[in-house]
């Protein structure tokens, strides 16, 4: 490297990112129209060493069975497991197209959106062979008006190219090689992260018509008066499109407050910015799961867009929960209460459809989460679907949103204003969601790197500047001694697996570790400390006892050890968070250390209990008796003996 490109290479600029617009999630009402586009799609892979070929033939221009023999693939789903050949290992573009009808309704008066709720990990899309939109990085949604390029009451084609290349530039990480192999060369994708990198349309794709002028955006705030009995809620909307009549610029906003019975309990007229607020009596707040009898209790706002002569032009209902946060250097309360969170680090994965949404999957995965009595989650290492975030809304579950860079090193200013962006689209989509009570700026990114605290200064300041509603943590794993990340967090998270990766199959060297590190994280940053990974890789079946390292034994007293470090460091006051890692196994990359994937699971990859389980859920529902006063679920203790004596003498 000649000396000026490292002196540049030490510097890291601020740059404004992109600023998203409009992307309400899609819902019908008296002004709009919805309409699915998942099922089967038509799909050709291209040759790994021509990855460009098809835009070059302009693949797009036709059908594209016309340009290679396509296969049927669903969408949503990664394509990886869905051949039964290597389909699963492709590197580089894939494509996608099918027909749809346009109704002749359509043509008059509306606009039409095309959205696609996440494709991973870059995505081109073409309607009727006019290129339309271009999105990088997956898991988060994207839009584009079509309304110019379709033939209503007729037949139209959208095409999609995806390309799952990682480079060093992409957000998360990867590097592209050339590797000899049994025919010569080949092109292999690797990566450090510790899931597999599932690709495809993810999410579902959906048509929907908003009016000529129509509300854009709707930003939702929260208030509660100090008794928790007055509520207010306060509204931004944007609309877009020229007013009915040119001169008019005075719109304005009705919004109407509904709760779940649908009572109208505030109603509201905005002022010419087109803010408003709602003041609620009686409010009922949104609580966490276990923290109140009605947890999660959503209202339903109303936001009518209307013309100055009272013409209403646009109607977008969407739920709201009245809650507050508030965070110290040792606590973090919910409608000032302090909040203690007992949760998981997860993954979107399933057998088959890889990352695809599934809804089967989604509503069991809540029933377990309720089951076992956990409050929250961390959407560990990428956004999960908006279909998750409204579920975890309305069941009262406290979701860490954490953007998808994980295990970032070389910073450089590409990577930087890709993860600014990344943060600013999943704020964007998941500013209204009550559920979302922090934000996670980065998993185990190598903080000890030169360069890694103006990088995360600048990332930390982006995240602060769009919302300083909630705080800001990271997932670190980089000894304290050496992180230059943790002082711009407001709540440090570490991640460190005792008796697994270090000192392995000791248990007699966790409970100490753990309460060792949280103290030194604590002393040195003044924060509250969150443990935000722990466990051991768990074969389902395999028993042995005493405890052996991938035994269902071995996992339930790994969690053991650390409860007993949890209960020491909950006393300091500071400590405010214990996250298993993981809620079910989920696929990884091939390696020696991975038997089918990452078994840390509490449950398997079927969704089905290990014996560690059993024990959390009673260390859960205790935690949450102790704490918040709830009760226990009557199958929590198996009956053993009558030991109605025992604990009348206790
Ligand atoms: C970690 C990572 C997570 C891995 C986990 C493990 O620290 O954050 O992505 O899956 O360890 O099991 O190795």
């Amino acid at each position: 490297m000649g000396l000026w490109r490292f002196l540049k290479s030490l510097i890291l600029i601020n740059k404004e990112v992109p600023q998203s617009r409009g992307m309400l999630y899609p819902r019908e009402s008296e002004t709009r129209e919805v309409r699915s586009l998942d099922g089967i799609w038509n799909f050709v892979r291209s040759d790994q060493t021509n990855p460009t070929q098809g835009v070059r033939e302009e693949w797009y221009g036709k059908d594209l069975s016309r340009s290679r023999p396509t296969i049927p693939m669903p969408v949503p789903a990664s394509y990886n497991d869905i051949t039964t050949d290597n389909l699963r290992d492709h590197v580089g573009t894939v494509w996608y197209d099918r027909k749809f009808f346009a109704p002749r309704s359509w043509a008059v008066d509306q606009r039409v959106w095309l959205r696609f709720g996440s494709v991973h990990y870059e995505a081109y899309v073409w309607v009727n062979g006019q290129k339309v939109v271009k999105h990088e990085i997956g898991h988060l949604p994207f839009e584009a008006e079509v309304t110019h390029l379709l033939n209503y009451g007729a037949e139209n084609r959208i095409t999609v190219m995806c390309d799952n290349a990682l480079i060093q530039t992409t957000v998360p990480q990867g590097r592209i090689t050339e590797l000899p192999n049994d025919d010569g060369m080949t092109i292999v994708q690797s990566y450090t992260f510790d899931f597999f990198n599932y690709a495809g349309i993810h999410r579902s794709v959906h048509l929907y018509t908003t009016p000529k002028t129509f509300i854009e955006e709707v930003v939702i705030t929260t208030n509660l008066s100090k008794d928790n009995v007055g509520g207010e809620v306060i509204y931004s909307v944007k609309f877009n499109g020229s007013a009915v009549n040119e001169a008019d610029n005075s719109l304005y906003v009705r919004a109407q407050l509904y709760d779940r019975e649908g009572k109208l309990v505030a109603n509201g007229t905005s002022d010419e910015e087109l803010c408003g607020s709602l003041q609620v009596d009686n409010v009922n707040p949104w609580w966490p799961y276990l923290m109140h009898p009605e947890p999660g209790y959503l209202y339903q706002l109303e936001v009518k867009l209307h013309a100055s002569n009272d013409d209403l032009l646009d109607v977008y209902r969407l739920k709201v929960g009245v809650r507050t946060l508030s965070w110290s250097n040792a606590t973090f309360q919910i409608n000032g209460r302090p909040v203690y969170f007992r949760g998981f680090g997860r993954h979107e994965d399933a057998d088959v459809r890889g990352k695809g949404l599934d809804n089967a999957l989604m509503v069991r995965d809540f029933n377990l989460l309720k089951w076992i009595g956990a409050n929250a989650y961390r959407t560990s290492h990428y956004p999960y679907s908006e279909e998750s975030m409204q579920f975890a809304d309305e069941h009262g579950i406290m979701i860490v949103d954490e953007c998808p860079s994980v295990d970032a090193e070389n910073y450089n200013q590409e990577l930087l204003g890709k993860h600014k962006s990344s943060l600013e689209q999943l704020i964007h989509r998941d500013r209204n969601h009550p559920s979302v009570v922090m934000w996670s700026i980065a998993n185990e990114p190598r903080t000890r790197e030169m360069n890694a605290d103006s990088y995360f200064q600048l990332v930390a300041n982006l995240t602060r500047s769009l919302d300083k509603t909630r705080p800001i943590t990271a997932a670190i794993a980089t000894p304290w001694t050496d992180d230059k990340a943790g002082r711009f967090l407001d709540i440090i998270s570490f991640n460190r697996y005792n008796a697994w990766y270090s000192n392995t199959g000791r248990l007699d060297m966790v409970t100490k570790k753990v309460v060792e590190e949280a103290v030194a994280w604590n002393k040195h940053y003044n924060k509250p400390v969150i443990m935000a990974e722990y466990g051991a890789d768990t074969l389902e079946g395999l028993h042995l006892q005493p405890a052996y390292v991938w035994s269902e034994e071995f996992q339930t007293e790994v969690f053991a050890r650390h409860f007993k470090a949890f209960d020491i460091l909950r006393k300091k006051g500071w400590f405010i968070g214990e996250f298993v890692w993981n809620f079910a196994d989920f696929k990884t990359a091939q390696s020696y250390t991975r038997v089918g994937g990452n078994k840390k699971g509490v449950f398997t990859r079927a969704r089905q209990p290990k014996a560690s389980a059993h024990l959390l859920r009673k260390r859960y529902f205790a935690l949450a008796r102790e704490l918040d006063d709830s009760s226990f679920p009557e199958d929590l203790f198996t009956y053993i003996a009558d030991m109605g004596k025992v604990e009348e003498n206790t």
